[in-house]
This record gives C-alpha cells, structure tokens and sequence, in this order.
C-alpha cells in the first residue's frame, strides 16, 4: 500500500477532516509516516494532532532515531489557513516523491526526520471557520468580555517586552506568563524532547512573503551568533520561491521588514532553546499589499505549497553540510 493522494487541496479544510486525511495517510504509508498527538489538550479539549516523516531506515536496532530533526510550527494563528494547506500538500509531496524514488525527496527523508505540526492551534482554526474568519488567537477563556491568547507572543523569549498588548481584547494578547497556554507548552515539550538532534525549526504564517530571521523581538539591529548562516540559507530559499512561479519574497529581520518587533515568537525562542540551529518564521502569500490578506483563494494552495517546498528543498541540502 502506497496511496499518496488523499486530499483535495482545491479547498480549505475543517480541523476534524485534516486529522482524519493525515490518519490516512500514514495507514497507508506505515514505513515512512506516523501521525501523533502532543502532550496537551486545548482549552476546548481538542488534540493537537502532529506527523512524523522518516526515511524507511531507521537509525537504532529499538526502532528509535537520532537523525537530525526539523520541526516545522504551522497553523499557531487561526486565520492564516493557508499554513495548514501547504502543510498537507507537503507531507504528499514527500510520500509520494519517495514512492517514486526522487533522489531529492529520497534524500531528505532519509537523512532527517521531519516533525510536522500542521495546526498548531486547533481551537483558533475551528473558531475561524465558524464564527469569524480573521480570528488570530487560541480560544482560552479569561473573562466574560475576553477570550484568547496570541500564541505568539506567548513563548518564553524576551516575554512581555515588544509588539504585544497586555489588554485581553487585543490580538496580540500574550497570557499571563509564558507557556501559559497548552498550545506552546505542546510546542516546548516536542522541541525540548529533540533538543539533542534539532537542527531547524520552521514557523510558518501568514500573509507577506517574507523570511523572517530572528531576533525578531528587538526594534534595534539585535542578531544571534549564528545569524550569517541562517541568513545565507534564507537567501537560497528566496531565490529557490522565486524559481517556479516568479513569487517574490523578502528575507531579513522583522522590524525592519515589518515595520514592528514581537517577544514571545516560536523561532526566536526555538533558536534561544537550541541555540546553532536553523530557525525562522516565513509569511507565505499574497504579498503584503495584496487586499486578499489572510483571505487566500484556495486556488492558490497548490502554487503556494509548491513554491514553499521548492524553499524546503534547499534547506535541507544546507542542513545536510553541516
Ligand atoms: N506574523 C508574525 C507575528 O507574530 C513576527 C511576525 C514574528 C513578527 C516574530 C515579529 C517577530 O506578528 C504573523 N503573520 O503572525
Ligand atoms: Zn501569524
């Protein structure tokens, strides 16, 4: 059994569908996928449901790996569906480009294993499906008038310093302390459990085609010891977009390019935790100035997703120098 084709990615689809598409998928492709659940439940006690992607060789005699890993964060804001949707295309893309014996995709299976969490949040994604469309946060319950928390803001690097709100109304709301949320908790105890292994750690938003590359938290020119080298391969993976269908994306810090800085981010405290990896935040399309915004039509999942594992690609060549 090899089925590779499971989802229709001409549209967006509900959270529910998504687990039961990914289910799927592994069931029929036991040698290569597993499908897992992190640690905790959401506030409206939904699982959080994230993939695992190997190589059919596995590294030790008890079936357990110590291949580098990557981890990629999708789907932590609510609105931004297209994140969740290219997660998907991708994890085919993989079976299928293995099945078919690609050296390329052969390659990255083989050489690392790939943690994918298509919907980071869960209970933000669903709210936005059902109730309204440009809901960022998660969904916990702090006060009659007040619901959720920014993600985002949430991690613990440089919390409460820069581009949140300490108003609960806002949406960029950061909690009552870092990893006050299950969502990020989920997310710190994946990446401390890889920590001997981590080489990269991609979070992927929505909208402005950007490479972001930390810090993202400081308004001054603030970079990490490792950030030529982060910087180069975000570079390559700007050129690699641009290849297929001419998309432009830019790559640098966030202030500069956004105009704003923002403590708590997931790439800047993934790079913090394990400091010498790969760890960035992209924006996938449309553009910044694109009135479409966050509302992508979902005919532009499958040229999205491409352009974006074009990128995936030349990562994982980079990664595997070092
Ligand atoms: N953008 C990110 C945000 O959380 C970001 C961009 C990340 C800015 C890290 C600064 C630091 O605001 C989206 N689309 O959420
Ligand atoms: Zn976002």
């Amino acid at each position: 059994p090899s089925d590779t084709s499971v989802v229709d990615h001409r549209q967006y689809h509900r959270y529910p569908e998504i687990v039961t598409m990914l289910h799927q998928l592994a069931s029929h492709n036991p040698d290569l996928m597993e499908v897992s659940r992190l640690l905790h439940r959401t506030h409206e006690g939904r699982e959080v449901t994230y993939v695992q992607l190997h190589g059919n060789t596995s590294s030790r005699v008890d079936g357990t790996s110590d291949k580098p890993a990557v981890v990629i964060e999708s789907g932590i804001h609510a609105r931004e569906w297209i994140t969740p949707a290219v997660q998907l295309w991708i994890v085919e893309a993989l079976l299928a480009g293995y099945r078919s014996g690609d050296p390329t995709v052969t390659t990255m299976l083989n050489t690392f294993d790939w943690f994918i969490i298509p919907v980071t949040n869960p209970d933000g994604y669903e709210y936005s499906h059902a109730e309204d469309r440009l809901w960022r946060k998660n969904r916990r319950y702090i006060s009659f008038e007040c619901r959720g928390v920014d993600l985002n803001r949430n991690f613990d690097v440089a919390f409460n310093t820069t581009g949140i709100s300490n108003n609960c109304r806002m949406s960029t709301y950061l909690g009552f302390k870092a990893f006050s949320e299950p969502e990020t908790s989920n997310v710190k105890a994946l990446v401390e459990s890889l920590r001997d292994r981590l080489v990269a750690y991609l979070a992927i938003h929505s909208y402005s085609q950007l490479i972001l590359v930390p810090w993202g938290y400081s308004e001054k020119p603030l970079f990490p010891d490792n950030y030529e080298y982060m910087d180069r391969i975000a570079e390559l993976m700007n050129s690699a977009i641009s290849v297929r269908h001419g998309t432009t994306y830019l790559k640098g810090q966030a202030y500069p390019l956004l105009g704003y800085a923002a403590s708590g981010a997931g790439e800047d405290w993934a790079l913090k935790e394990v400091p010498g990896i790969f760890s960035i935040c992209m924006e996938l399309r449309p553009s910044w100035n694109d009135p479409k915004g966050f509302l992508l039509p979902p005919d532009e999942i499958v040229p999205s997703a491409e352009e974006y594992f074009d990128s995936l690609i030349v990562m994982a060549a980079e990664l595997a120098k070092q």
